[in-house]
């Protein structure tokens, strides 16, 4: 036999891994301590279609180090769901005029079969879908219990709003350049009253935690969450404001504010709209209504041309008692900070650009090296101008550098009370409310005389009404509204007539906690089990997109955390280590429908089978990469793994066979890969590890070809060992080898092969020959070769006869075996 069929090789095995069940995660063994504990997660797929290739990559990269460590005797969770909820189904939904329910349902169904087929080493009794009623009643415990902790709260606030999906949208959604992640559609600001989590509680610690993480996890990914945070030390200035209540800014500068000559606050925030006198007004209006059209990136911009309105109003500088104008502008964002900035045009360069345009004084405070031919500038160098001639202040701080120079403002700000050191984060807290029909109810209600009054525990899940035939279209209010029956509810402490949030969760909520939900997902009594997150967490390794390098991966940090201060885990961080994999590109483009490039795994599937692609996604390249589709040959992998099942066909040795008997040089081959490929998946190396089976299916090869023979017992064990190391990316052509190599299956509940470390002691080593320092030779010797053998061959060496040229030869000095110095 020349080959095994791909397709009956799969029909024969899946029925009996279903039987034989070998990768259901034990609680008990891992609760009792009997086995150390791997929680292996991979992001669970949206249901939206069949499976792509982007989930082929992210599922073979994580069945290798799944199924290696159940191979190196841990006990392995591997859990697999649907993130169900959420505007692709919905939208699909509306466009094909199907209930979302339907649409879902039908594409996980469809997923989950191939997901089977793909053979995976999942525990699938942990299978989970967040739109399942039995999950989104936990997802709505959970919102109640973070609302118990002060962590969910609702307010009234400026929202990215995207006109096309009609939704709001998280900060997060909206892309650099200001528009939907979605649907592409530009982004535009309302007012609009909504739930919010406050993960701003945790900034701190979510930024700080980051340090421990920075070598488990990808660096750019640690290096987005710390920009998306954004800490920043600085300063409040509290500035007095004639006529109305003082003004709070923030300030990363605080050592200039001698050099602060105007105060310019966000046009659309609260304040400016307070500030603003009759007689500005109109002209205030006007540019307000023009800006609000802006996304926040515009208005950032550094290069964009600076506009305002002079407020009519003066606040007080509180070193100088100077007064000085305060405008509203668009450069100034609503909700950083204070919303309020002290304009410093000597130090900031949009500031100098706007007292450039609306003609204000510019006082440097940082004196620039005598070169400087810029404008504003914000590097080291003395302060000056403090006080600067005709002004008086208290403060002097002439001379300090600008560390020394915020110090000694801060605590002259605090000793007169007009502001004090602080920090300040760029991370906001999370929008959670949607104004969408797919996902989960927010769980509260809304009664005139108690207020907001959470649903009591035991009325949960709030079920989504079915809204068959209901226009799911967005509307800018949430379709649940239309059903009055589920609307129209009486309050729970009262008994009145009273009415039901109708919002729902944003998608990201569900994703938040699914990882704790695999531990338990039957249990109808409680969200998880504290006991069972003791014994599995946290993960030891999450593999998945850098798409959700911020939002997915900071909301499940903040759930953690908060989770942890409710008394229901102990610990901090729910990722221990974090591989984001590479995309699958075809002709060197990201696959997409309007370029037509796109690679459908299915019939890949069909043409190669299941190992064939899995192996060449695997090998392609380290995890990280990303992989050109059009550079692939899965022809090629299915005509390597023909050969290596080969192999198996011609060991002739019987099951048992003692390999100590056979072939030395095979077995040195077999042992230094097993070891190897220990190392490579340690260190996420996964292609290496398919590159060092392919040496070793070579090296068997030879030996039963033109070596010792098929009946040679070295060549079973190195045909064994193959099996064993090709069931991490290719189940089903070790499956079969396994079995024809005598053995029961599954290969995947075989042991690991135990390494004899007598086999890795390498045959020879390279020294280094150096005459006067220099290399003049390098000899090839064996490990054990003693001060006098090394000697003895250096100096017989040619090349370093002609370097010593008949000089005396004072010493040699010898670092065995590496290292031969002659010094003449
Ligand atoms: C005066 C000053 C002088 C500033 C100077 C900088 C340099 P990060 O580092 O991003 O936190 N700022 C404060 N609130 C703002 C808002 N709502 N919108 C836009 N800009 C705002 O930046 C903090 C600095 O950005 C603050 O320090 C403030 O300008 C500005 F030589 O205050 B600075």
């Amino acid at each position: 036999q020349t080959s095994y069929d791909v397709h009956a090789v799969e029909a024969k095995w899946l029925p009996v891994w279903e039987r034989l069940d070998p990768f259901r995660a034990s609680d008990d063994a891992v609760v009792s301590g009997e086995r150390e504990k791997r929680y292996a997660l991979t992001m669970f797929p949206y249901p939206s279609g069949d499976l792509h290739m982007g989930h082929a990559e992210v599922f073979a990269l994580h069945d290798v180090i799944a199924r290696y460590w159940r191979f190196r005797g841990y006990e392995v969770l591997n859990p697999m769901g649907w993130d169900s909820f959420g505007l692709p189904a919905e939208n699909a939904a509306i466009r094909n005029d199907e209930h979302p329910a339907t649409y879902t349902y039908a594409n996980i169904d469809t997923q989950f079969h191939s997901m089977k087929r793909y053979a995976t080493s999942v525990d699938w009794s942990r299978r989970l879908h967040t739109s399942d009623p039995e999950y989104y009643r936990w997802t709505q415990w959970l919102f109640l219990k973070l609302r118990e902790q002060g962590m969910a709260y609702r307010k009234n606030s400026p929202v990215n709003w995207c006109p096309r999906d009609q939704t709001v949208l998280a900060n997060e959604q909206v892309l650099a350049d200001g528009t939907c992640e979605r649907c592409g559609a530009e982004v535009t600001k309302r007012e609009l009253t909504q739930w919010f989590f406050r993960t701003t509680a945790y900034a701190q610690e979510l930024y700080d935690c980051l340090d421990d993480l920075q070598d488990s996890w990808i660096g750019k990914v640690v290096n987005a969450q710390r920009s998306w945070i954004g800490r920043s030390e600085g300063a409040h200035v509290t500035f007095d404001v004639d006529g109305h209540d003082p003004i709070t800014v923030f300030t990363t500068r605080p050592d200039t504010l001698f050099g602060t000559t105007f105060m310019v606050v966000a046009v659309d925030a609260k304040l400016a709209e307070e500030l603003v006198t009759d007689e500005q007004r109109a002209e205030f209006e006007t540019y307000r209504d023009e800006i609000r059209k802006a996304s926040d990136i515009d208005r950032l911009a550094t290069d964009r041309p600076k506009t305002g309105v002079f407020l009519g109003v003066h606040a007080t500088n509180p070193l100088t008692g100077e007064r000085i104008p305060v405008w509203a502008t668009d450069y100034v964002l609503a909700d950083y900070g204070t919303g309020a900035v002290m304009g410093v045009p000597g130090g900031d360069q949009r500031d100098w650009e706007f007292a450039t345009t609306m003609d204000l004084p510019i006082v440097r405070t940082t004196e620039p090296p005598a070169d400087w031919d810029g404008e504003a500038f914000n590097g080291e160098g003395p302060a000056i101008n403090s006080p600067a001639d005709g002004v008086t202040s208290a403060l002097d701080i002439n001379g300090l550098s600008v560390a020394e120079a915020k110090a000694a403002t801060i605590a002259h700000l605090e000793s007169i009370g007009h502001g004090e050191g602080t920090v300040n984060f760029r991370l906001r807290d999370w929008l959670l409310s949607r104004q969408r029909y797919w996902g989960a109810p927010i769980p509260v209600i809304h009664c005139p005389v108690d207020g907001e009054v959470p649903v009591p525990e035991d009325q949960l899940p709030v079920e989504l009404p079915e809204l068959r035939g209901a226009d799911l279209k967005p509307k800018g209010t949430s379709p649940l509204g239309a059903a009055e029956e589920w609307v129209n509810v009486t309050c729970p402490t009262c008994g009145g007539p009273a009415k039901r949030d109708t919002d729902t969760m944003d998608t990201f909520v569900d994703s938040s906690w699914y990882f704790f939900r695999y531990l338990s997902p039957h249990d109808d009594t409680q969200a998880f089990d504290s006991a069972l997150a003791e014994a599995w967490g946290p993960i030891d390794l999450y593999i998945g997109g850098d798409e959700h390098a911020v939002l997915h991966l900071l909301y499940a940090r903040f759930f953690t955390k908060v989770l942890r201060d409710a008394g229901l885990i102990t610990w901090d961080e729910p990722f221990a280590a974090y591989l984001s994999q590479g995309k699958v590109i075809n002709n060197g483009r990201k696959m997409s429908k309007s370029l037509g490039n796109g690679v459908d795994l299915g019939a890949q599937l069909d043409e190669f089978g299941v190992d064939a692609v899995r192996l060449t996604l695997v090998f392609a390249s380290p995890p990280e990469d990303n992989i050109d589709w059009a550079d692939m040959s899965p022809a090629g992998s299915l005509r390597f793994l023909q050969r290596a099942w080969r192999l198996s066909g011609d060991v002739e040795s019987a099951p048992g066979a003692d390999p100590a008997a056979g072939d030395a040089a095979l077995r040195k081959v077999t042992h230094r890969t097993v070891r190897e490929a220990e190392q490579l998946v340690e260190a996420y190396r996964f292609n290496v590890v398919v590159a060092r089976t392919m040496e070793l299916v070579n090296a068997t090869r030879k030996a039963i070809d033109s070596g010792p023979g098929g009946a040679d017992p070295a060549v079973r064990e190195a045909a064994e060992v193959v099996a064993r190391l090709l069931s991490l990316v290719a189940p089903y052509t070790a499956e079969e080898m396994w079995e024809r190599l005598g053995h029961e299956p599954s290969v995947a509940s075989a042991s690991w092969p135990e390494v004899d470390e007598s086999l890795l002691v390498e045959d020879t080593v390279t020294c280094v020959v150096q005459v006067q320092g220099k290399v003049r030779a390098t000899l090839e010797v064996s490990p054990d070769a003693t001060d006098e053998q090394l000697t003895e061959l250096a100096l017989a060496e040619p090349n370093v006869q002609r370097a010593i040229d008949g000089a005396e030869v004072r010493r040699v000095i010898v670092r065995a075996p590496k290292l031969v110095n002659v010094v003449v």
